[in-house]
């Protein structure tokens, strides 16, 4: 048994403890609170309460899928002893929740960078930034105290590792062992791999695949350019093109009164031409249209009320002369 993480859990025992996560709460959020929550019953002897803002979409059809519904996870309503907040790095993501908590009462335990001024709000904490999900930071702790999870547990818990190990890309060496002791406790992991696949709306598939049916490419040197037009879901479009090929995909959205422009390139393109997509495309497109554009480097949109075809050729136009090539139309044959 770790001896540090029993004297940081000992002081759990028989309290009343509320816990927390981030508002909009993710996969990762949702399972590290479902499993401590068990952990601390099972080991602590504590009366556990789950509050929280939001949670996210995914995270909604997670929990029905489990059949949990946690505003019934209520032991105690007012008083509490200890708040420990999970996946969150500070109590300003709390949302309405983090504005009347006590310092002394708050316990962090995230795999986040901590926040530098960490000791200002939180007297405990379990920071393991090397973890790529509070999950499996969870996991381990109730291995380390022989807790037999739940299935609804181990189901959550093994969709938080995945989801925020990004499918296994961002890993430390503990993620597979993790991982595999969860599935082979039985859990579908194909559904879990299904609950976790945001493009299950219909309307958003066939956006995407008239995105792909309306697009027109073009090529500056080495790179291939793809622009299409779409009445909805730009974002997933623009997303989807580049995941097909494009280095770079434009999809804009222009109606009468609106015009959207989303706007998506590969970490490749962004690293070897410096192209920022929102400070060198979208934020000088904003005004053309009326309207406002930012974002990210890789990712990033506009808003306005028109001019949208004007925008398009500008864009080419910027494209170009960042590039320092012309931008030659690739025929569709
Ligand atoms: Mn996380």
């Amino acid at each position: 048994m770790n001896t540090s993480l029993q004297d940081f859990f000992n002081r759990f025992q028989n309290k009343k403890i509320i816990l927390s996560f981030h508002k909009n709460g993710d996969p990762d959020a949702l399972g590290s609170a479902v499993a401590l929550r068990e952990i601390l019953k099972q080991k602590y002897n504590c009366q556990v309460n789950i509050i929280f803002d939001s949670v996210s979409k995914i995270s909604t059809l997670l929990l029905e899928e489990v059949k949990l519904k946690l505003s019934e996870l209520t032991d105690f309503k007012d008083k509490y002893d200890y708040i420990i907040l999970l996946d969150t790095n500070n109590p300003a993501q709390l949302g309405e929740i983090g504005l009347n908590i006590v310092k002394d009462k708050i316990v962090l335990i995230d795999h986040h960078l901590p926040h530098s001024e960490i000791t200002e709000f939180s007297a405990f904490h379990l920071i393991k930034p090397e973890y790529p999900a509070t999950s499996q930071i969870i996991f381990e702790i109730g291995e380390c105290f022989n807790v037999n999870l739940s299935y609804a547990s181990s189901f959550l818990l093994l969709a938080g590792i995945i989801y925020d190990s990004r499918y296994f890309t961002l890993i430390n060496s503990g993620t597979f062992l993790a991982a595999y002791k969860l599935a082979k406790t039985g859990l579908d992991y194909g559904r879990i791999l299904y609950l976790l696949n945001p493009l299950k709306d219909r309307s958003e598939k066939l956006a995407r695949l008239k995105a792909v049916k309306r697009m027109d490419l073009y090529e500056a040197g080495e790179w291939i350019i793809a622009l299409s037009k779409l009445g909805s879901f730009e974002a997933s479009a623009s997303r989807a093109l580049v995941q097909l090929g494009a280095d770079i995909a434009i999809v804009a959205n222009i109606s009468k009164a609106n015009v959207r422009i989303s706007g998506r390139s590969s970490q490749e393109f962004f690293k070897k031409t410096g192209i920022n997509l929102a400070k060198d495309l979208m934020e000088p497109i904003g005004p053309i249209i009326n309207g406002q554009g930012g974002g990210h480097s890789t990712a990033a949109g506009c808003n306005g009320t028109a001019n949208g075809e004007e925008a398009l050729e500008k864009i080419k136009e910027i494209l170009a002369e960042k590039l320092g090539l012309k931008l030659k139309k690739i025929s569709s044959d």
